[in-house]
């Protein structure tokens, strides 16, 4: 079984990409299985083969706790970490091929508290990659481009995954998305893009934190999807099958 966590901002496309990538897999004979890990979520674009609504119940938490909801969802997040063994032999019965893990709306409750890095480590122990929402209608300026890319290796650090970069929403943002593509692989270019826009205190953190970020080549082959469409999701197959079959594709 190979996981796939699904991260990014709040409403970047995570959860309809999770239902993208399960179609994609199933339509290419492979077994797909969804992940829910939102507790708080009302609604959902799929149907979750594992759903961590099942095992924590966030408005008992907000009556019995004296919680409101973003304490309850805190809350809710450390139990799900403390039934893990339940969760993984859920998981292990269904025995997908691939495990998408659609992770929550507030990213922080993924990304930076010890549960979230907790559930990666203990979920599986075969092998497992993220991918990182870069929403298409947020980085249309360079200096959102800089400080979301900042955010996804903060977040690659946090969580220790191999992780893939991709832009979502490519169908609404038309022709920004060579400019982003452009910046994405030339640091010359968003550099002088962030010089036409940025006051000088500005361009200088910028430019700065850009220059870190680029050893580590954070945003190389930013792959560009669109949900809506399904453009893209054949180039990020072969990206996450790179990862986690190394190199063998499934059959188109
Ligand atoms: N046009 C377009 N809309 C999209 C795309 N991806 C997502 N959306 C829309 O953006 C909104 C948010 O999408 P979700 O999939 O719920 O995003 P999310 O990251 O799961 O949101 P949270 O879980 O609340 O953080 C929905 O209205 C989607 O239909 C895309 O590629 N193109
Ligand atoms: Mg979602």
């Amino acid at each position: 079984m190979k996981t796939i966590f699904i991260t990014g901002t709040a409403g970047a496309g995570k959860s309809l990409l999770t239902s993208k990538l399960h179609e994609y897999y199933t339509k290419n004979s492979a077994f797909a299985a969804v992940l829910n890990l939102d507790p708080g979520v009302r609604d959902l674009p799929y149907i979750c083969d594992i759903d961590v609504r099942d095992y924590v119940d966030i408005v008992d938490i907000m009556e019995r706790y004296d919680l409101g909801p973003n304490g309850a969802v805190v809350m809710a997040n450390d139990l799900i970490a403390s039934k893990i063994e339940e969760i993984r032999e859920h998981v292990n019965k269904v025995n997908p091929d691939y495990l998408i893990v659609d992770t929550p709306g507030q990213i922080e409750l993924f990304a930076y508290r010890s549960s979230g890095r907790f559930f990666v480590e203990n979920i599986s122990s075969e092998e497992k990659a993220s991918i990182f929402l870069f929403d298409g209608a947020l980085i249309t300026t360079p200096v959102n481009f800089v400080s979301i890319a900042l955010l996804a290796t903060s977040i690659k650090l946090h969580l220790n995954l191999s992780t893939i970069n991709i832009i979502t929403k490519t169908d609404l943002i038309g022709s920004k998305l060579k400019n982003i593509l452009e910046w994405s692989a030339n640091l010359k270019s968003l550099e002088d893009a962030i010089a036409k826009e940025a006051d000088g205190e500005t361009y200088s953190l910028t430019t700065n934190i850009l220059r870190g970020l680029n050893l580590s080549g954070f945003a190389q082959g930013l792959i560009p999807v669109s949900n809506v469409t399904g453009e893209g999701l054949v180039n990020l197959q072969a990206s996450l099958s790179r990862i986690l079959n190394l190199g063998e594709e499934i059959e188109d």
